[in-house]
């Protein structure tokens, strides 16, 4: 069993910022990632990983590139982020996807953005990259298989793109289309999911300045299999509803019916807040594994972005809304 505890640690690799997060939660020995592998492997859905990616000290590579939350936490380097993918689109082997989302052309591209908006606009890419200056965010991503990453992305808060449209007063919820062409994307040929990739926010979630249109991971064009080349990113919420590959934004009065709900309603939720207090039906949300690392966090509240985005669910059972 490979079990490191902070002493193994060397101070002069990490910074005191970082030293916080290695004490707090970085490594914890005592119980292994395995311990949420699913055993309905037949079931459709989502799985929790049941091995190690990859032995690397994650603290000594991400340290190079630069990237650090708020918190301090150091990014993921660009090999795991890049190469560890949930995209069904091309494949549901996450190792898979960065070979066969290869060759995926994402010019020329554009969004349409209409609904219930005073506006209505079909964006060219280029038009998007303009509208707002690209910034990098450091966020942490939580997937709902119980494993997170760091990545530092580029983009542009969601709310800049809706403003241009004007939402009309009856506009309650945003919902997300992914392209749908199975010559390009293979695996829409098969029925794993129902397509195109839907995905939805309620209308205050989607103008949350937390809430990016990603174009960019560390400082280049988003590759094909991190959602090239838009994808949304909601850092409070479990990775499905960070919808990649965007081509349509509708402005609607009814809450959209995401692809991962209509696929097992019971076990994806429309809100989907990370939450450590309700578990999946078939695993623990209590922990996380990095990416990189070798034992368990804990997940934390809004995946730690409580302060900025629990004020939109106060007064709402966030059991029954999972
Ligand atoms: N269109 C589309 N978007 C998607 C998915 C997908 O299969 N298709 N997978 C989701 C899931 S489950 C996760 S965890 C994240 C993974 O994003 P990443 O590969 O950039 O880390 O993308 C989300 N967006
Ligand atoms: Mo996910």
């Amino acid at each position: 069993m490979l079990i490191k505890d902070s002493d193994d640690i060397k101070s002069s690799e990490i910074t005191d910022e970082k030293n916080y997060w290695n004490r707090r939660n970085f490594i914890r020995g005592g119980v292994l990632a395995a311990t949420t592998t699913a055993t309905g492997l037949l079931y459709r859905g989502l799985n929790p990983p049941n091995r190690e990616v990859k032995k690397l000290d994650p603290v000594e590579l991400s340290a190079k590139q630069g990237y650090f939350t708020a918190e301090g936490e150091a990014a993921n380097d660009f090999a795991d982020i890049t190469n560890y993918n949930n995209f069904y689109e091309f494949t549901t082997t996450k190792e898979g996807v960065a070979r066969r989302a290869k060759n995926f052309v994402t010019r020329p591209w554009t969004v349409e953005v209409g609904g219930l908006v005073h506006k209505p606009k079909t964006f060219d890419l280029d038009e998007i990259l303009k509208l707002a200056p690209l910034e990098d965010r450091v966020y942490r991503f939580r997937c709902v298989e119980a494993w997170s990453m760091v990545i530092p992305w580029m983009g542009f808060p969601l709310a800049e793109l809706l403003k241009q449209v004007e939402p009309m007063s009856d506009a309650r919820y945003v919902k997300f289309f992914t392209l749908y062409d199975p010559d390009r994307m293979p695996n829409q040929k098969t029925d794993v999911l129902t397509w195109p990739y839907i995905e939805g926010l309620r209308l205050d979630e989607a103008q949350h300045p937390l809430t990016l249109l990603a174009t960019g991971l560390y400082g280049k064009m988003l590759l094909p299999q991190n959602g090239a080349p838009l994808r949304l990113v909601v850092p409070w919420k479990y990775g499905f509803k960070s919808i990649k590959s965007i081509v349509k934004i509708l402005l609607v009065r009814d809450e959209p019916i995401s692809a991962w709900t209509d696929a097992a309603p019971d076990e994806y939720g429309f809100y989907s807040n990370v939450n450590p207090k309700v578990s999946h039906p078939r695993w623990t949300q209590a922990t996380e594994r990095r990416i990189g690392e070798f034992g368990l966090r804990d997940t934390l509240m809004f995946n730690g972005y409580g302060d900025q985005v629990a004020s939109l669910y106060s007064g709402m059972d966030l059991k029954a809304n999972f």
